[in-house]
This record gives structure tokens, sequence and C-alpha cells, in this order.
């Protein structure tokens, strides 16, 4: 099956990208190089090194003899993104390929609106292109679990059975999302359900928790395959940061109280539940929506157990509450189903068996290429 990963040169992307063609798929990488523009923009880089695209597909052919196309350009692009399509003929689109960054999103006015309409207009174009010429491929969207936010009840999996008035019916969950990023993430999902309900377009929604790690089978196999890793207050996330944190001597950087809930999962489950959805596809006209974690944390525990296994290799960690630059509760309720892509076969690492050896580790080799000025936060979310 042909398989074209949309932000094929991201984190997730990449390692998505080599895991399919490992397992057999004919995979093509569309990717329009922005994210290390937007890096090199910020003045930040990845602790990891990372070779170029086209350096990565070579060493990529060379290992395993499995060839990767490769497009170059802008989804927001119609005439760029149908000229690829049609050249490609995909029948899985596999697409991560947006602005993800909350704090990037909430910069200025100039960010948020470039994080919406990048997202929204290349979501769109890809639901044309998808209707025009290829309405039997299958769309596999990487949305988030930042689009229901914190409710004081039980998150379900896209939709909730409500009862009003004496009547029932099955409604998309209500949506609360916390940033302008996460914010992008529930336009398109309103616009995905929409064009599958007219067009009868097949997709899948996968609302994916914070990812950590870096290591998976294949980007483990050749320093030209290493992944990104992000440590930045902009681009890094709760748990990666805590460990790189940790690295340098840092104090672990929690916000606030550190009682917000969020789910969690190892990038090798990333890669293996989009081979899951992808192997099995939604039914024609059907907007299918997956919640796609495998824990849930507070990021005040996730300190403490970065705290633990950073003291056990001899690290001297401290935890430090800094005032929260976002506006979200730091005390919540939070219990989310998860249950749809553990039912098709998904078999999940857990954080205390792999955060010495697929990220503390890595943290520690390179720990000389961390920019210390990086880390505090300083986009904040309230008014000035
Ligand atoms: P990333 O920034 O590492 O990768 C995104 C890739 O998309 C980049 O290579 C970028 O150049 C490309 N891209 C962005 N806009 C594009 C456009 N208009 N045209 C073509 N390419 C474009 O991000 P990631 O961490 O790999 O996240 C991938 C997806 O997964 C995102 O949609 C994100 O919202 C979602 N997600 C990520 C996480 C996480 O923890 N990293 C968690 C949940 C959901
Ligand atoms: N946080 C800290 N300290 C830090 C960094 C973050 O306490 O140093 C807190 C934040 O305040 C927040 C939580 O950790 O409460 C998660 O923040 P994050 O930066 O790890 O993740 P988030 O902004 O939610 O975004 C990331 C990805 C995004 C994805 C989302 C999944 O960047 O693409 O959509 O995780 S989810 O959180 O489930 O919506």
């Amino acid at each position: 099956m042909k398989a074209l990963v949309i932000g094929g040169d991201g984190y997730c992307g990449w390692a998505t990208a080599l895991h399919l063609s490992n397992k057999g798929y004919e995979v093509g990488i569309l990717d329009n190089l922005a994210r290390r523009h937007w890096d090199a923009q910020l003045g930040v880089s990845a602790l990891t090194p990372i070779a170029s695209i086209q350096q990565r597909i070579q060493r990529w052919k060379d290992l395993t003899g499995k060839t990767i196309d490769l497009f170059i350009g802008d989804i927001t692009n119609y005439d760029f993104l149908i000229k690829a399509f049609r050249k490609f003929e995909p029948e899985a689109i596999v697409h991560f390929g947006e602005q993800r960054a909350a704090p990037y999103s909430m910069i200025d006015r100039e960010h948020a609106v470039f994080t919406q309409v990048n997202n929204v207009v290349g979501t769109l174009n890809i639901l044309y292109a998808m209707k025009e010429d290829f309405p039997d491929s299958h769309l596999v969207k990487l949305g988030t679990m930042g689009e229901y936010g914190t409710p004081n009840i039980d998150i379900e999996e896209g939709y909730i059975e409500i009862e009003h008035n004496g009547r029932k019916d099955i409604l998309p969950y209500p949506k609360q999302p916390g940033s302008f990023y996460h914010l992008s993430k529930v336009h398109d999902s309103h616009n995905i359900h929409f064009a599958c309900k007219i067009w009868g377009l097949k997709a899948t929604d996968l609302n994916q928790g914070v990812v950590y790690g870096i290591l998976t089978e294949e980007t483990g196999m050749d320093e030209m395959l290493i992944n990104r890793l992000d440590y930045d207050e902009v681009f890094g996330t709760a748990l990666n940061r805590f460990c790189i944190q940790a690295a340098i001597g840092h104090p672990l950087t929690v916000y606030g109280k550190g009682g917000q809930t969020r789910g969690f999962l190892d990038i090798r489950d990333t890669v293996r539940c989009m081979e899951l959805a992808i192997a099995n596809p939604a039914e024609a006209g059907k907007f299918r929506v997956f919640n796609q974690f495998t824990e849930l944390f507070s990021v005040g525990d996730l300190a403490e157990m970065v705290k633990k296994a950073g003291i056990s290799v001899g690290l001297n960690v401290e935890i430090q509450n800094i005032e929260n630059p976002r506006l979200e509760l730091e005390e919540h309720y939070f219990n989310a189903k998860n249950t749809k892509l553990l039912d098709l076969g998904l078999q999940p690492h857990y954080l205390s068996d792999s955060l010495l050896d697929s990220l503390l580790n890595f943290a520690m080799k390179y720990q000389n290429r961390v920019d210390k000025t990086q880390i505090l936060p300083t986009v904040s979310w309230h008014r000035k």
C-alpha cells in the first residue's frame, strides 16, 4: 500500500515514515521543511544533530534498499499539493504537516494567524484533493487530546451520547482547547467531519497526547537517521524538556502547581498507532476519532519520575514550580478513554520501563549541545 507522510521531516513524521517503509509500505514524504526554518527564526536547534531530509532518505536506502519518494513543498499551495498527489497516488494520507507548538501560536497576532492559516488551509486543501482525485484514499490526520480541554467529566473518543429535554443523540464531544494552536485542530476536525459527510471520504482523527522519547527501531539503526528532540520553551514538550533539564543540572520547570494532567505516549507507540490506523481504515463517509495516548500523568508526577530516574544515574535533580506562563487549570479532574487503538492491537510501552533508555540516556549523551538560554518560558498567554 502507498502511504504519503505529510510532515515526514518532523518528529512524529520521520519516525512514522521509516516505520511504514520498514513494514513494507511504499512511502512518500511530503514536507516544506518549514519546521527547520521556524527553528532558525527562533534561534533554536534540536538536542540531536539531524541530517538533511535528502541525506536521511539516502542513508535509509543504503541501509535497507528501500526507497522513499520526496516531495518538497507547501500543502497550503493547492497546485503543488495536487501535483504531488497525482504523481504519488496515495492510498493512505498520513497528515502530520502542521505548526504544532501551542507557545508558537501564542507569541503574537502574526503567529496565531499563521498557525491557523497554515493548519486549517493545508488540511482543507488535502480534503479537496481527496474529493477531486482520490476519494477512496484514507486520511489519517493528527489531532490532539488538547481539543477536549479539561472538562469535569470523562472524555470519550470523539463522540458523546447526550440526553436533552427527553431526547437523545450522539454528538461530537465538546471542545475547549487551550491555545490558538489547539483551536486550529478543532477547526480541522470540523472541516474533516463535514467533508466525510458530504463527499463520503474516509478519515481517522487521531487525538494524540504528548509524545516523548527519541528511539524507534528504525531511527536507532544509524546516527544519520536520528530523530529530532526539542527542549526549547516553544517546541520542547514537558517530559522531553524535563529529561534534558535533568541532564544539564537545570531545575525541572513545572509550570504553576503542576497538577495539569495530560495523556502521554512513547514515540514507538505513535508509529505503531499510525500503522494500526492505516491497516484498519475508516468506512466511506465515516469520520472516526481515536484517542491516541497510553498513560495519564500530571506534570508534577512526571517531574518526580524524572528526578528519581536522574538520581539513579548520579544526576543532581531539583524541581522548581515556576510561574505558569499559560492560562490553564492547574488542578482538575481528567479521565480520558483510550480503548480503540488498544482494541486494534496496540501494546503500549510504559514510561516507567523506558524513561532511562529512550530519553534520559540520550539527553546525557548530547547535553553539550544544549543552549541554556532557551529553557525558561517567555511566551505568555496573559494579557499584558
Ligand atoms: P514537527 O514540527 O516536528 O513536524 C511537523 C512537520 O510538518 C515539519 O517537518 C514541518 O516542516 C511540516 N509542515 C508544517 N506545515 C507544513 C505545510 N504547510 N506544508 C508542508 N509541510 C508542513 O511536529 P511533530 O511533533 O512531528 O507533530 C506532528 C503532528 O502531530 C502535528 O500535527 C502535531 O499537532 C501532532 N501532535 C504532536 C504531538 C507531540 O507531542 N509532538 C502530540 C500530539 C499531536
Ligand atoms: N509544562 C510544564 N513545564 C514545561 C512545559 C510544559 O509544566 O516546561 C506543562 C504545560 O503548562 C501543560 C503541559 O505541561 O500543562 C503540557 O505542555 P506541553 O508543552 O508538553 O504540551 P502542549 O503544549 O499541550 O503540546 C504538545 C504538542 C502538541 C500536541 C499536544 C498534545 O506540542 O503538538 O498537540 O502536546 S496535548 O497536550 O494532549 O494536547
